[in-house]
């Protein structure tokens, strides 16, 4: 992508990748989205295919099993995917951003050649685990503990609100090494769900993104090997807060996917109901609606393509872009909600039933401003940047 004075111009790479997840959404997404969202059931096979195109591993580099494009190339493929359904976005975001990326970061060798490339291919679910049931913002304050024993951790806790965890083959999870350290004593793992110690609990009935099936992880005496650990004992809350910082642009761009299926709609709808012998697009109710969404959905493109540039930088010049993303995310999820919300009003009772998926945007909508940091926190975050205090 480059400038040219005229606005943005996508390379011909981009416009491929971006017109390809385009029909896959259309062909394979659309048409099963309300009956996932209805039944919570994890699209399995989807993810499969997804894996198939390389949508599961956007910024791998090839020799990992990746498709070793750039952060655009991802950013684009993405808005596509959770435009036709925010629930495989959800999917899609975390394998890449918080899984992939994350061991691609840090892992070792070993790490990235074993866990990266069954996730890859879409054969296998990857999950990213930070939050407990008392630890959710504060994040440090986490209580499950690994403690050495030989050549392996035994690894004890609960973990909450894991997405992808009812079905996740290959974790990657946080736990105090040293809890006389507080944020210093964490550590990260990768682990594979499928050993002993390791229970799925409870699925949390949700509101919205029913389909990226979300549940509490227990672990009880799991084993993990010591090669399994991603960086040194320690260094585990700094790895969280970098991955967190690429995953809040895959947040940042669901919510322009979900924001701009919900003003497509609305003008769609708005040019063809009538109402007092007019259609309602012409009553200025309805239209400076549609013109503050299409502002604030054009805002947060453009907070999204700039998080995406400065991730980009990050891989050359090793410049931290925690205030592009958060700044994204924030704007983002309230512009989706925004939209999202004036959608239903826009559409009345058919943006009240299931007939149509605007009511799933507004109910998708909601975690955007939710997880991956609050936008209290990324208010917190951006304000702490530029300030200074604390
Ligand atoms: N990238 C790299 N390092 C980071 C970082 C980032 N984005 N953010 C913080 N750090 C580092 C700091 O540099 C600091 O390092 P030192 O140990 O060398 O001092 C350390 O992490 C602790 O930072 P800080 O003191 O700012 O931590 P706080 O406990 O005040 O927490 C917030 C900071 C609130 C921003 C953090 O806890 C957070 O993002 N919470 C939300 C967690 C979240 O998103 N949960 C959702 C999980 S996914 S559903």
């Amino acid at each position: 992508m480059s400038t040219n004075g005229q606005g943005f111009t996508l390379s011909d790479e981009h416009k491929m990748i971006q017109k390809s997840a385009r029909d896959f959404s259309e062909k394979e997404i659309k048409p099963i989205a309300a009956e996932f969202d209805e039944s919570g059931d994890f699209p399995k096979e989807t993810i499969k295919k997804m894996g198939k195109m390389g949508f599961m591993s956007i910024e791998v580099p090839e020799e990992y099993g990746g498709a070793g494009m750039d952060t655009m190339a991802y950013v684009l493929a993405l808005k596509e995917i959770c435009k036709a359904d925010a629930s495989h976005g959800t999917i899609m975001s975390v394998n890449n951003s918080l899984y992939n990326y994350g061991l691609l970061l840090f892992g070792t060798d070993y790490q990235k050649e074993t866990f990266i490339g069954p996730v890859a291919s879409g054969e296998k679910i990857g999950a990213y685990s930070l939050t407990e049931p008392s630890a959710g913002s504060d994040a440090s304050t986490m209580r499950s503990r690994a403690v050495l024993d030989g050549d392996d951790y035994i690894l004890n806790g609960r973990k909450s609100w894991v997405s992808g965890g009812p079905v996740a083959d290959l974790v990657v999870v946080f736990m105090m090494t040293d809890p006389d350290q507080k944020h210093r004593g964490i550590s990260a793992f990768v682990i594979d769900a499928n050993q002993p110690g390791f229970i799925r609990d409870k699925k949390e009935p949700k509101m919205g993104i029913r389909a990226s099936a979300t549940s509490e992880l227990v672990f009880e005496d799991y084993r993990c090997p010591v090669k399994n650990r991603i960086g040194e004992e320690g260094e585990g809350f700094k790895i969280a807060m970098t991955v967190l910082d690429a995953g809040r642009i895959g947040v940042a761009t669901q919510a322009l996917g979900i924001a701009e299926a919900a003003y497509e709609a609305s003008v769609a709808y708005s040019k063809e109901r009538e109402a007092f012998g007019k259609k309602i697009g012409q009553f200025q109710g309805v239209a400076f609606q549609l013109a503050d969404m299409k502002t604030r959905l054009e805002a947060s493109r453009l907070l999204v393509y700039q998080s995406a540039f400065a991730k980009e930088r990050h891989k050359t010049t090793g410049e931290r872009y925690t205030l592009e993303a958060s700044m994204a995310k924030l704007f983002a999820s309230e512009t989706a909600n925004f939209c999202a919300n004036a959608a239903v009003q826009i559409h009345g009772g058919m943006g009240y039933s299931k007939e149509l998926p605007i009511e799933r945007y507004y109910r998708d909508a909601k975690i955007t401003e939710i997880y991956e940091g609050t936008s209290e926190i990324q208010r917190m975050v951006i304000s702490r940047l530029e300030t200074g205090l604390r």
